[in-house]
């Protein structure tokens, strides 16, 4: 099944937050942001401003009717500076004005007077500063100390990881309008309507059910509108609160990119201890996350990186910490993959530097160290594990050993360019670390022509969730896909949800469509049994057909249908669901937070110019662990989009704040993204079919997040071709692997 909105994207009609027909005498917003990174305002002056022709209005901290605050995890971040600013991009004032362009000329003449104070921009800083935003935390599994004294090698170091900008292509905005008795309607570009419902209810002092939260779809999320879609819409809501017009704020690009947090950069240390026969004995791991001037959804994103700190490895002794380090850099947040990658791409260089030591190839370490069914992560969950199946599989499918001395033999017969490969095993989690945000629900009705309407908490962001949501109406009522429309992410229709995001929307949704379907098709079948007299456990419907014994009958879905409207038997049906069995007890550190794993094996070969620095990946040869795919289109785009971002983060993407928290890098003239050069020559994924008894939606296993991690294997890739070129070159593990850097570690003493 192809994905459903690709009629409508192809054509240009889908609709984004920009496509929304607007109501006459909308009004349009900009903020005034600081151009401070920290620091106490002395003066704000807006006296010429608001002058300004088509300046409606100019909003600040003083207008706000209930809470000043925006934090999700922790109430530590203001929707507009009081009193102190703690970001450059921290949102001071917001001009309302009859034109965007109205609005954005009015903030160049708002001043603003800001005492400085002493500016933070590296964790470990902040760390020795004592600048943590929740107490650290340890995973622990075996005991280290006793550990190191059997281990034959042990390897030390430290390693860095840059943030990453989301760059979805619609960036983030809003549209509030205004209701009878002081209600809204908000057209939000956010992956969690639910939040944008709390925090607009909170700041501007409403019940809940006075928020109407919709959203179509979004041009793309990546965990940039988990949490920090709220914003932009918040502040529409409170200047349409105070002016009773709808009031829309659509970003420009580089308003984005300053004022939004990224993915969260991380300088780790590591210790690595392993066994003359390449036994990984202990491990220990000192995470520093930089969280920015707020915690944002930073506790949980560290909480993932202790999660996946073993990557996809069996270690018998390991102890993992991490801090969550307040610096003054606007708050990072959600990135596909949610601090996984960062813990995963350390235990990799550990590996990695123990392999280098020994003189021989990382995945001779990697493979010996494979989880195994039964082995136990070090948060106290036993593993179900395909690590070696991916692994074998890739080997068969790709002929390791060949692809390696392909590498060699190129190698010894050029001089200037050099190749490098690189395996990448992978494991992820899935489902919120937060066991309570794993539930969902679903609204079904079917309609007296046998139409069916489904509404969900799924937000379609380009992944394919509502092409799924569809497939499962369409699966168990058997009924042509044509016949289903799924709606809107709407709070009126489906409350309290978790956004969509964990790479679990599909399988939380989706179940509870699921089940939604199962009772009502449970009803329709009553119906045919009454209608045909005959026993229930008799009756079917294939197709749109009704069978009695297999027998076709002259009824059809239609007729179904209209009889039980006739009979009064409800035709709709709104389902829960949470997955069985999982929980977490943060005291210990220990539990089954996950409803299963995901695992997969890539190589990934790069040729690097060692004239010049520069490299093309060659290609990304991959065995993913989809479970039973039930959209080979959809999980297929997931992982070549997964691995192409993946690749971005660890090669290209480079975020530069200056020492002032100033975003050096805040356009697309000086943040490189892989563009359609840049991707890999060739990416071949090949599928892990298993059927499983797994909690994936038709056994169907969750694929938003876990392909990213195979772009982890360019960065040590390249590092391979480096070395090819210069065997003593002394790299440090210092992501992105840009070209200068290349070219840097090519001559590291010119
Ligand atoms: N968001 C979240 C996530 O709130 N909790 C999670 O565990 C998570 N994991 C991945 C991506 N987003
Ligand atoms: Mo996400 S990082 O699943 O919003």
């Amino acid at each position: 099944m192809k994905n459903i909105d690709s009629y409508t994207h192809l054509r240009g009609e889908s609709v984004y937050l920009d496509d929304i027909p607007m109501t006459n005498g909308t009004l349009f917003c900009a903020v005034f942001d600081s151009p401070i990174a920290h620091g106490k305002i002395k003066l704000l002056d807006t006296a010429e401003a608001t002058t300004m022709a088509g300046v409606v209005r100019i909003f600040t901290a003083a207008d706000i009717p209930g809470e000043n605050q925006i934090g999700g995890i922790i109430p530590d971040e203001e929707l507009l500076a009081n009193t102190h600013v703690h970001f450059c991009g921290m949102p001071i004032a917001l001009v309302v004005a009859t034109s965007d362009e109205a609005a954005r000329a009015a903030i160049k003449k708002i001043k603003v007077e800001i005492d400085p104070l002493p500016i933070i921009t590296d964790p470990r800083e902040a760390k020795g500063k004592g600048e943590l935003i929740i107490p650290p935390r340890t995973f622990q599994l075996g005991d280290t100390t006793n550990a190191w004294s059997k281990c034959d090698y042990i390897l030390e170091g430290q390693t860095e990881t840059n943030g990453q900008e989301h760059l979805y292509i619609e960036t983030q905005g809003a549209y509030a309008v205004p209701q009878e008795n002081g209600a809204f309607r908000i057209y939000s570009s956010t992956q969690g309507p639910t939040a944008v419902q709390r925090t607009v209810a909170r700041v501007l002092n409403l019940p809940m059910n006075q928020v109407e939260v919709d959203t179509t779809r979004l041009g793309g999320g990546f965990g940039g509108k988990e949490d920090q879609a709220t914003t932009w819409a918040v502040l529409c809501a409170l200047a349409s609160y105070h002016l009773k017009k709808p009031v829309k704020y659509s970003l420009h690009r580089m308003e984005d990119m300053r004022m939004t947090g990224k993915r969260h950069p991380y300088s780790s240390d590591f210790k690595i201890g392993l066994s003359k026969e390449l036994k990984i004995l202990a491990y220990e791991a000192t995470f520093y996350q930089n969280a920015g001037a707020a915690a944002d959804l930073s506790p949980a994103v560290m909480e993932r990186t202790l999660f996946h700190c073993n990557n996809t490895y069996f270690i018998p002794n390991v102890k993992a910490t991490a801090f969550c380090c307040r610096t003054n850099l606007p708050p990072n947040t959600a990135f596909r993959g949610f601090g996984g990658p960062q813990g995963m791409f350390v235990i990799e260089a550990a590996i990695t530097k123990a392999a280098d030591a020994l003189n021989i190839p990382a995945s001779e370490i990697q493979q010996k160290n494979l989880l195994q069914t039964g082995d136990e992560f070090p948060y106290g969950q036993i593993a179900d594990s395909e690590a070696n199946e991916c692994w074998n599989k890739a080997d068969e499918q790709f002929n390791i050993k060949e692809l390696q001395k392909g590498v060699d033999e190129f190698n010894a017969s050029n001089k200037n360019h050099k190749k490098g490969l690189a395996i990448m095993p992978i494991c992820f989690g899935i489902s919120f670390t937060k066991t309570l945000m794993n539930q969902a629900r679903s609204l079904v009705h079917v309609y007296t022509d046998g139409s069916v309407a489904v509404s969900t908490g799924a937000v379609e962001m380009g992944q394919g969730v509502n092409t799924k949501m569809l497939q499962v109406a369409a699966s168990v009522f058997s009924i042509d896909p044509s016949k289903i429309k799924i709606n809107t992410t709407n709070t009126y229709r489906i409350a309290n949800t978790s956004p969509s995001a964990a790479s679990a929307t599909a399988d939380l949704n989706g179940i509870a469509t699921e089940i939604a379907c199962t009772t009502i098709l449970q009803r329709l079948k009553e119906v045919a049994a009454e209608e045909l007299k005959t026993e229930l456990s008799s009756v079917e419907i294939k197709n749109e057909r009704i069978y009695i014994d297999g027998k076709a009958t002259d009824w059809d879905w239609n007729k179904l249908v209209m009889a039980a409207y006739v009979k009064r038997i409800s035709l709709s049906e709104l389902a829960h669901y949470t997955p069985p069995g999982i929980h977490f007890d943060a005291t210990k550190e220990k539990g089954h937070p996950f409803a299963y794993h995901v695992y997969g094996t890539s190589i990934t070969t790069v040729t690097v110019d060692c004239i010049r620095g520069i490299y093309e990946v060659d290609a990304v040869k991959v065995v993913h662990d989809f479970g039973k795919s039930m959209n080979t289109m959809i999980d297929i785009g997931q992982c070549e989009g997964g691995i192409v971002q993946g690749i971005g983060w660890m090669t290209m993407e480079e975020i530069i704040y200056d020492k002032e928290g100033k975003l050096r890098s805040n356009a697309l003239s000086t943040y490189k993204v892989p563009d359609i050069y840049s991707v890999p020559k060739e990416i071949t994924i090949q599928s892990l079919t298993t059927e499983k008894n797994n909690l994936a939606i038709f056994r169907s296993k969750a694929v938003g997040e876990p392909p990213l991690m195979y772009g982890i294997g360019a960065y040590f890739a390249l590092r391979n071709a480096v070395k090819a070129f210069n065997p003593t070159t002394v790299i440090p593990f210092d992501a992105p692997m840009t070209p200068e850097k290349v070219l840097m570690s090519l001559y590291p003493n010119t």
